[in-house]
């Protein structure tokens, strides 16, 4: 914190050396991993503060230790502040990640053995959408729909049918890699068809979704959970939401149902984010994301890849790479030699194996927190095709390494604040 010295640095050399290179990473870096995200040094700060000191199992007003009294109004300016983002009846936010919370409404809506409806995980769903080793699929019975073949959008026909065949009792909408709107009331309707719970995971556009750019999902699913820190850019962690009939159910579920004592220092860090998201200049920055990513995926398109779907509407984009002779996993590789860091990724109905498919996932909303915008998108959509077009070329590979860190340099991450404040401070 500002003012005070680095005891990190000061007590454990060891353990600050790699928070410190990882602080040069993500500064002399571009993070296009889609799922990552800055969070402002305001919420840094709260993750960092004492309430980690705290046991605070419970909730507010009924917990099982002494001393709550401060750690109780933090978690409801959480709660309170979720609720007005999304004008949820009711929020728990205690879940520790997406995962929980997924974990959390399964233990609320559906019992061991039963069906449920999902995405397909080599489609672009997520691990606790039942994949066979996650808990989820092996306590549950999980069917999966998946995307058309011709267009790459979600196959509602397929989705109606299965729900028809199965009738689960639980069908999920969501998704990890998507790169289009989920539209949630044709889910709706059909889990209405089928007498079906609806969970909607926006993990991954919730922060879209706060900003009223995606639709929201509140009003028409049953649940409704996410992650805090992708679009939303809050603390690593989890959220849950639901209507006020199932309240208690779902609290039950999270705590003692899932999970232990809350992450009280996390859960501040929370508030401080839904704060942030509530103001007008969130939404700015969402519009932003989206823009940003059109702005890459047109570029890249132009450029000799193939996009599935054709494009974006969210913050993300798969990029089908083969075109270009080459496969995700060098991709992948190529692009982290020369500071561009994303993850590569399976394509629907990918001939190649995950763990060297034909695909790369790249996202705007980290690139977006430090104020690019669609000339330094066109920059990098540049830089990525040639180095993908010549990933042996080590000339190639230094120059755009070199191009990468001076753009890197002119838009500072959030995080350098705090590191200013405290050298600022040092040197008085
Ligand atoms: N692993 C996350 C992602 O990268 O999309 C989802 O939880």
């Amino acid at each position: 914190m500002n003012g005070t010295p680095n005891f990190v640095e000061q007590d454990d050399p060891e353990v600050w050396s790699a928070v410190a290179a990882e602080q040069t990473r993500q500064q002399d870096g571009l993070e296009m991993i889609a799922s990552e995200n800055f969070t402002s040094p305001a919420v840094m700060q709260a993750v960092g503060s004492v309430l980690t000191n705290k046991y605070a199992e419970g909730y507010p007003g009924h917990r099982y230790y002494g001393g709550c009294e401060f750690v109780d109004k933090v978690e409801d300016l959480a709660r309170d502040r979720l609720k007005a983002l999304f004008g949820a009846e009711h929020v728990n936010v205690q879940p520790h990640s997406g995962s929980q919370a997924n974990s959390a409404v399964y233990l609320t809506a559906i019992q061991p053995g039963d069906t449920v409806l999902a995405f397909d995980l080599a489609h672009g769903g997520h691990l606790t959408h039942g994949m066979k080793l996650n808990s989820s699929g092996i306590f549950y019975r999980f069917v999966h729909y998946g995307v058309r073949r011709d267009n790459q959008l979600l196959d509602f026909d397929q989705i109606v049918s299965l729900a028809r065949e199965h009738k689960p009792k639980l069908i999920v909408a969501g998704a990890s890699a998507y790169p289009r709107e989920i539209p949630h009331g044709r889910f709706a309707e059909i889990a209405r068809e089928v007498g079906a719970k609806l969970l909607v995971d926006m993990a991954h556009y919730s922060g879209l979704v706060a900003a009223g750019i995606h639709d929201n999902p509140v009003p028409v699913a049953d649940f409704v959970t996410s992650t805090t820190h992708k679009t939303l850019r809050g603390p690593r962690g989890g959220i849950a939401m639901c209507r006020a009939e199932n309240a208690k159910a779902l609290d039950r579920s999270v705590f003692p149902g899932t999970q232990g004592g809350p992450l009280m220092h996390v859960i501040a860090g929370k508030a401080v984010a839904f704060g942030e998201a509530l103001k007008p200049e969130f939404k700015r920055y969402a519009q932003d994301v989206v823009d940003n990513a059109r702005t890459l995926a047109a570029c890249l398109a132009s450029g000799g890849v193939n996009l599935v779907s054709g494009g974006t509407d969210n913050h993300l984009m798969l990029v089908d790479v083969t075109p270009l002779g080459i496969g995700g996993k060098l991709a992948e590789e190529v692009l982290d030699r020369c500071g561009i860091t994303c993850n590569k990724n399976m394509i629907p109905f990918d001939s190649r194996k995950p763990m060297d498919p034909s695909g790369i996932r790249l996202g705007t909303p980290a690139l977006t927190t430090r104020g690019m915008g669609a000339a330094e998108m066109k920059q990098v959509a540049a830089w990525i095709l040639r180095v993908l077009k010549a990933p042996s070329d080590e000339q190639v590979i230094a120059t755009t390494k070199g191009d990468v860190a001076e753009l890197a340099d002119q838009f500072p991450v959030p995080a350098a604040k705090l590191e200013a404040g405290r050298f600022e401070t040092a040197s008085r």
